[in-house]
């Protein structure tokens, strides 16, 4: 049996600070129908897609801050997307900054969602695992604030019945914690798609700069491999104001292996045909965790959780 999604990893170059959501989205644009022109049904775009990655940057002033913020989706920007994906009829994965307010209270969140092929959004994730510092460290050459700029995503690491699959969005630093995708994994994931900024200089651990490629897809390999599912992680690339963002945005198949890359560190579409169906030998037999792991851990975890459970 196969169950074909045909995917773009939408790789983006660099947006400068001066650029403006408009201009974003006129490059997604093209994208998504370069995309469709190549049958796919699914796009998946970076995180903060719609802006340069602002917390590589110190802002003082809370309405500075704000303006890097969406606070409604879709918006006036943002609509010619969800139009074009029902007109095309293709989905897309998007990755934006959130302010919403909740119970009264204004909170920010570094966000994704997932629009279905009617241009409806039918899931949200907001991330779990902000890297960086809280403090203004001036010292530094660029800054990583994510961590004074964000709340903790509060949605866990939901799974959605979307494009004839089971979906789930990560970001960025996600894709580095077994967790994300294991959580994921323990609900039946058969793809997870993943944005994300990572510069190429890491400054408090400039020892590891080389090996970056090196270990953006080792974290998606093994993510995919040990859960039997799909993984698209997609980068904003290149010179983004003086940080230099990684790039090398993939599609990685169940067996882990990498079916699909970018090239450049610039606006870039990688297409890959994934057969949904691919994962479940790998969750039957290797890693069929009900057979192999039948422990009183692992019964706390299913009845707590639902996760999916193959039969042993
Ligand atoms: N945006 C984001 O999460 N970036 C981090 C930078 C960490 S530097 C190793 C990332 O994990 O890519």
């Amino acid at each position: 049996m196969s169950r074909i999604l045909t995917v773009g990893a939408a790789q983006m170059g660099p947006i400068s600070r001066t650029e403006s959501r408009a201009q974003a989205v006129a490059r997604l644009l093209a994208m998504l129908r370069q995309a469709k022109a190549h049958g796919c049904q699914l796009v998946v775009f970076p995180e903060c897609t719609l802006t340069a990655f602002f917390p590589h940057w110190y802002y003082e002033r809370q309405e500075d801050l704000d303006a890097w913020f969406e606070t409604e989706m879709p918006n006036a920007a943002t609509r010619p997307l969800f139009d074009a994906a029902r007109e095309l009829g293709i989905g897309f994965y998007l990755g934006y900054a959130e302010l919403a307010v909740e119970d009264g209270v204004r909170r920010h969140f570094n966000t994704s969602i997932l629009v279905d092929q009617q241009g409806r959004i039918v899931g949200k994730y907001r991330k779990i695992h902000l890297p960086g510092h809280r403090e203004h460290l001036p010292e530094r050459p660029y800054q990583n604030l994510e961590k004074r700029y964000f709340e903790v995503g509060n949605l866990g690491f939901p799974v959605f019945r979307a494009f004839g699959g089971i979906i789930g969005m990560a970001i960025c630093n996600d894709r580095r914690w077994p967790e994300t995708y294991r959580v994921m994994g323990l609900q039946g994931v058969e793809m997870v798609l993943l944005g994300y900024n990572t510069p190429v200089h890491n400054p408090p651990s400039p020892e590891h700069d080389h090996l970056a490629h090196f270990h953006n897809a080792l974290s998606m390999q093994a993510g995919a491999y040990q859960n039997g599912c799909w993984v698209v992680g997609v980068a904003k690339a290149g010179d983004e104001d003086g940080i230099r963002q990684i790039g090398n945005s993939l599609v990685v198949a169940p067996s882990g292996e990498i079916v699909a890359a970018c090239t450049t560190e610039a606006d870039e579409l990688a297409i890959a045909r994934c057969d949904l169906d691919l994962g479940a030998s790998y969750k039957n037999t290797t890693f069929n965790f009900a057979l192999h792991r039948r422990t009183e851990a692992y019964r706390l975890i299913v009845e707590r959780t639902g996760a999916v459970v193959p039969p042993a």
